[in-house]
């Protein structure tokens, strides 16, 4: 066999080689880059609120109560979770705009509780203030209300809450949720609010939960625009 036919061939094996070799590794290194999350991933979000939420996480609108006044009932949904995260929540007791009465002269409460994944639950280190309260000084007979305009940007990641007060936390019993709430649920949760359960009829809550360490699994980035949902 001529030596330029052994040249042949060892430029042939060599070409098989790189192909063999540098081929797969070019197409894992894609799939590498396209690793996308999986239900595996998501975390499960159960929130109570008494009477009524919308929920956001690191500034986008996550979950709203289906139910806005009765049967109280519980929200459930799947979660994609992004640590550090920032979760804001308007809640809103079930009060009559002008008196800030229900049922005509009762004064209805609220409350609010949530938990997500194994963790991440409602606690007194969350940020609350009040928006809408009254009737002033439980007032019943002549009833005056007092709103504070919603601060621009209250969901968002960026919103300064570090002047509000830290939440107050309530028992089951003051609270008093309805039969649809499963403690089991809620393990580690605490039902949150301002100081005041009665006279504060709107207010936000807020958290920063901080995972030191986690890392996203999936590496691909949403080419989905919903930045016209709502952001108030
Ligand atoms: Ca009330
Ligand atoms: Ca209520």
């Amino acid at each position: 066999m001529s030596s330029r036919l052994l040249g042949v061939r060892h430029y042939f094996r060599l070409i098989v080689f790189i192909l063999a070799v540098i081929v797969p590794a070019t197409t894992w290194g894609q799939r590498n880059r396209m690793v996308k999350p999986r239900m595996s991933d998501t975390e499960r979000l159960h929130v109570y609120a008494d009477n009524w939420f919308a929920l956001y996480i690191n500034g986008e609108l996550v979950a709203v109560d289906s139910i806005k006044f009765t049967p109280h009932n519980v929200v459930s949904v799947d979660v994609l979770p992004e640590y550090p995260m920032t979760i804001a929540v308007l809640v809103k007791d079930n009060a009559d705009a002008k008196t800030g009465l229900e049922y005509g002269t009762n004064i209805g409460d609220g409350g609010f509780i949530l938990k997500l994944g194994e963790t991440v639950v409602s606690n007194a280190s969350w940020r609350a203030r009040s928006f809408f309260h009254g009737p002033i000084a439980g007032n019943r007979n002549q009833p005056k209300v007092r709103y504070t305009p919603l601060p621009d940007n209250w969901s968002s990641v960026g919103f300064d809450d570090s002047a509000w007060d830290t939440a107050s936390v309530f028992t089951d019993r003051e609270v008093g949720p309805k039969d649809v709430f499963n403690p089991a649920d809620f393990s580690g949760a605490k039902f949150i609010w301002t100081k005041d359960l009665a006279l504060d009829n709107t207010v936000i809550l807020r958290a920063r939960i901080e995972k030191p360490g986690w890392g996203k699994r999936w590496k691909t980035t949403p080419d989905i625009d919903i930045s016209n949902a709502p952001h108030s």
